[in-house]
């Protein structure tokens, strides 16, 4: 059986003030092209579907696209609630979609309920376990603790129970929300340190096939069988350094699997750009850079006064017009990074890695948004 796990869309999500919702819409067309090539036979979406609580309207419409085109391709989906989804408000038509193979899971009482498809080895269980918020599931899940630790641990007590009782051979599969011992973190998830300690251990998932997982923002792997895919998009500058993937999972007869990284679409390259305002601003060799989204870190001696504004306004004395339409104006604000220039003279640094992009110090400003619009090159 071939599974496409993915999560954390963030539908509705913002970077910085840009919309994501084209870049989100590409990604939903590049997953169903996959579904489609690579004859997947279920989607797994391991929450945060959306950015948050009450959605935006095109986030909803982002949603509701994406629901009608997989029901149309007749392909299951298996998907729970993240901890930036409201269960309540996401889960309310939960039991109408399951009619049309979409067995959204946001109820913590419905964690040992699987989903169970088969193909021509037999049955496989898929249990959708929603974020478990430790205050507010402790009693349901007649966990011991308010921790992630011990609700989590109660979930998969009643999994485990529950394939217990499935016919031998019976392949499982479980979807679950939660920052695992281990995993690698970027600067946009939300923390859920409440409950303590907010790492979970990698054993809560003993005797589970495949894992998917959701919450840490970078594809990367727990074990062979427990894995992030991460988001389909960068949602922080400190995701420049690695792609963005899907994982396509192949499971055979015996549960042995086999993984794939799918990458996902790159709506613009994410880049740092560091030095004094005016010459980031007039500094050529930033021409490729024109299409980026970039984080500025200003090292003037003197904050400049609304610095995003020269950028947006195209304020270079060239001779010819922008190539491209001028972006929208970000006004600078306090802890957001900002646009950034493409110019001619020297930067004091340009990177797209992550672990380049230090955290600008006191005397520094940091801004951010997409880059400006062409800056003519002058002789
Ligand atoms: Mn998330």
């Amino acid at each position: 059986m071939r599974l496409l796990h993915t999560s954390d869309w963030h539908l509705g999500r913002t970077f910085y003030r840009e919309s994501l919702v084209d870049a989100q819409r590409a990604f939903l067309e590049h997953l169903l092209t996959v579904v489609q090539e690579r004859e997947v036979d279920a989607v797994l979406v391991a929450g945060d579907i959306y950015d948050r609580a009450i959605p935006s309207l095109d986030a909803v419409a982002l949603f509701d696209h994406a629901l009608n085109s997989l029901a149309d391709l007749q392909v299951p989906v298996i998907m729970i609630s993240g901890n930036h989804d409201s269960p309540q408000r996401l889960g309310v038509t939960s039991r109408l979609i399951e009619r049309a193979g979409i067995h959204l899971r946001t109820d913590p009482a419905t964690c040992h309920t699987p989903a169970v498809l088969h193909d021509e080895h037999g049955p496989v269980a898929f249990y959708g376990l929603p974020y478990l918020e430790p205050f507010l599931t402790r009693e349901e899940m007649a966990a011991d603790k308010p921790t992630h630790e011990a609700v989590l641990g109660a979930a998969m007590d009643r999994v485990r129970a529950d394939l217990a009782t499935r016919p031998a051979g019976t392949r499982s599969v479980v979807l679950a929300h939660a920052f695992v011992t281990g995993g690698r973190t970027s600067d946009s998830e939300r923390d859920i340190t409440a409950g303590g300690i907010p790492t979970v251990p990698a054993a809560v998932f003993e005797g589970i096939d495949y894992v998917a997982l959701g919450h840490l923002h970078r594809p990367q792997k727990v074990t062979d069988r427990i894995r992030y895919s991460g988001s389909p998009l960068a949602y922080s500058f400190s995701e420049a350094g690695y792609a963005k993937t899907t994982w396509l999972v192949d499971l055979d007869a015996d549960a042995n699997i086999t993984i794939e990284a799918v990458p996902c679409p790159r709506p613009r390259a994410l880049n740092t750009l560091t030095g004094h305002l005016d010459d980031l601003l007039k500094d050529h060799r930033h021409e490729h850079l024109r299409d980026a989204w970039l984080h500025v870190i200003l090292t003037d001696p003197q904050r400049p006064i609304n610095a995003c504004a020269p950028v947006s306004l195209a304020p270079f004395s060239s001779p010819s017009p922008p190539r491209t339409a001028a972006p929208h104006t970000v006004p600078p604000t306090p802890n957001a990074p900002a646009t950034a220039p493409n110019s001619r003279s020297p930067p004091v640094s340009s990177t797209t890695s992550e672990a380049a992009t230090p955290p600008p110090p006191p005397n520094r400003t940091s801004y951010a948004g997409r880059s400006r619009p062409p800056a003519a090159t002058t002789p």
